[in-house]
């Protein structure tokens, strides 16, 4: 049986804001050195990746596949810079490997690729199929009468697409209480404001 894993509790949120600021500066040093990517939602996520990854997520960087492990599906694929920097800053991979962003034969292509890196749970870039994927992993962890969590994550835009609602409306039907989603309402999408 293996130790439950322990959250760094009681949250320091002064600690947390430190943490965040660190993974904004990877993301700017990633995306300037791969001469492309997603920086908005990248940034303005940063605080909440380091909110789940460091106080709130029971993730174990060194068994980063154990079964009782939470869920994480980033159904706004494009900002995964912020969760690569993210993951390496939490110790489930070197952070001198952020620099490899979407180079060929890189772990960290420009959208997510599951079980590419240690904590990438599944494939994303589509946006509008997050949510469907992580109410997958919650009536799975049901059906094994599992402790275990799923956060979603989305952005607004994406909310454009159908699939999310009728996700939405099966999580309500269901009452999947295991299952988290946190929206980047950042107000914006590639061509202006939602
Ligand atoms: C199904 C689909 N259509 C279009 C795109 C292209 N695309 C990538 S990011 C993006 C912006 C969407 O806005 P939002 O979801 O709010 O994300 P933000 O730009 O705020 O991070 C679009 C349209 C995509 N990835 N998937
Ligand atoms: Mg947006």
């Amino acid at each position: 049986m293996t130790e439950p894993m322990q959250l760094r509790t009681p949250p320091d949120e002064a600690a947390l804001a430190r943490t965040a600021n660190t993974i904004r500066q990877d993301v700017i040093a990633m995306l300037v050195e791969a001469g492309s990517g997603h920086s908005a939602g990248s940034l303005g996520m940063a605080d909440v990746f380091a909110a789940l990854y460091f106080a709130v997520l029971h993730v174990d960087p060194d068994d980063p596949w154990r079964p009782d492990r939470d869920r994480v599906v980033l159904s706004n694929g494009h900002i995964c810079p912020v969760w690569y920097a993210t993951l390496a800053e939490r110790g489930f991979f070197d952070v001198a490997e952020l620099m490899t962003l979407r180079r060929l034969g890189s772990r960290l292509q420009g959208h997510p690729h599951v079980r590419s890196l240690p904590g990438i749970e599944a494939s994303s870039g589509p946006l509008g199929q997050g949510l469907s994927q992580g109410i997958g992993m919650a009536l799975a962890a049901r059906l094994d009468g599992a402790a275990w969590r799923t956060h979603v994550l989305l952005s607004d835009g994406e909310h454009d697409e159908g699939q999310i609602w009728e996700a939405v409306m099966f999580a309500a039907k269901y009452r999947l209480r295991n299952l988290t989603t946190w929206v980047d309402r950042n107000n914006i999408q590639i061509d202006g404001v939602t």
